[in-house]
């Protein structure tokens, strides 16, 4: 969500011609993580390829943050009717139409990238051409998985699937362990490593750094990509004050031992200069004494407000994140 909505920020920065150096006609190709992607009732859902076109094709609810707008549930009541589990992920009925046509052409053979631009024709191509491209980090499964204690158990743990762990347990219980299934068999989708190698800029949005960011880093070659690009890589943090914007990064943070802050995160991301993937790291004005920490460590960093409370507000956040580095 973080990203999605960093994203139209950025979007409507490029539009109105507000950031440095950025043509009102620039190319912008997000590479999202689909490893929070699950199977469920026999459809294949992918919330942040979704969160992302549903937001940027201007057909997300914005209250809830996922999901079409307008939503209504008659199939989720029909399913609970039935008694079939899980009750507590539920699928609107506009929504299921997108898995509909996802599962179908993944069952014919599509892989998940021609089957998100299949599905963008819709949501993103009257409004931005072919200005504007969503990819998944990668065609193959990959999923997140969170080992959280459980008594009952003979190990004294219990894995689930990041969607258990997120929105049943509401992030709410320690998370012992992050275990991303497939990622190390995996590799980037089409056209993933070009828009990387080739870009003129690389930006990590506010999104979460371990189960958002760090699973694309996770893909093998990607982080490689990143380090060897001609571009500069400039990161906004998700982490303001002691907590994570919105979402619930803490406690994934705490589950890889990395401190709770916006220098913690972008120190964990590391400069280029030293085997990281950073040029330049934002942090919000409420951060600016975390700023030296950064600059000594050979990561630019400026600490300007960071609430993405408008498209104003999120496009003058870009075009901060883009000075930075330029
Ligand atoms: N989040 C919830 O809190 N409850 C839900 O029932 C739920 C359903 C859902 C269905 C489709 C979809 O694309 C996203 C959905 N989400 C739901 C949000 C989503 O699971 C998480 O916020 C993300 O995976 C975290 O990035
Ligand atoms: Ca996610």
């Amino acid at each position: 969500m973080g990203g999605a909505r960093f994203l139209q920020g950025l979007l409507h920065g490029i539009a109105a011609g507000t950031l440095p150096g950025v043509a009102p006609d620039a190319h912008v190709t997000v590479v999202a993580n689909n490893a929070d992607d699950w199977w469920i009732h026999g459809l294949k859902v992918c919330p942040d390829l979704d969160t992302v076109m549903y937001t940027l094709g201007d057909g997300i609810d914005l209250e809830r943050g996922w999901g079409r707008r307008e939503e209504t549930w008659s199939a989720k009541e029909e399913l609970a009717a039935y008694g079939v589990e899980p009750t507590w992920f539920g699928l609107g009925d506009r929504d299921i139409a997108t898995h509909l046509v996802r599962t179908q052409m993944l069952d014919a053979g599509y892989p998940l990238s021609q089957v998100t631009q299949a599905l963008c024709k819709r949501w993103l191509e009257p409004t931005y051409g072919d200005r504007l491209r969503l990819l998944p980090m990668t065609d193959d499964r990959v999923e997140t998985h969170v080992a959280v204690a459980d008594a009952d158990s003979a190990s004294g743990k219990r894995v689930v699937h990041f969607q258990e762990y997120w929105v049943r347990l509401r992030a709410e219980v320690p998370a012992e362990q992050v275990v991303f299934v497939g990622l190390d068999q995996s590799s980037p989708a089409p056209g993933v490593l070009d828009a990387i190698t080739g870009a003129d800029l690389v930006v990590l949005p506010p999104s979460n750094p371990v189960v958002s960011v760090g699973t694309i880093l996770g893909v093998p070659g990607l982080r490689d990509a990143v380090r060897a690009t001609d571009a500069k890589v400039v990161g906004l943090s998700p982490i303001v004050g002691d907590s994570h914007v919105r979402g619930m990064a803490e406690q994934m943070l705490t589950s890889i031992g990395v401190e709770i802050s916006a220098a913690g995160v972008g120190l964990n991301y590391g400069a280029r200069a030293a085997g990281g993937v950073l040029d330049g790291w934002l942090v919000d004005e409420r951060d600016a004494a975390q700023v030296a920490r950064l600059e000594a460590a050979g990561i630019r960093s400026a600490a300007v407000p960071l609430m993405m409370t408008d498209h104003d507000a999120t496009a003058a956040m870009a075009a901060a994140a883009i000075d930075l580095v330029r």
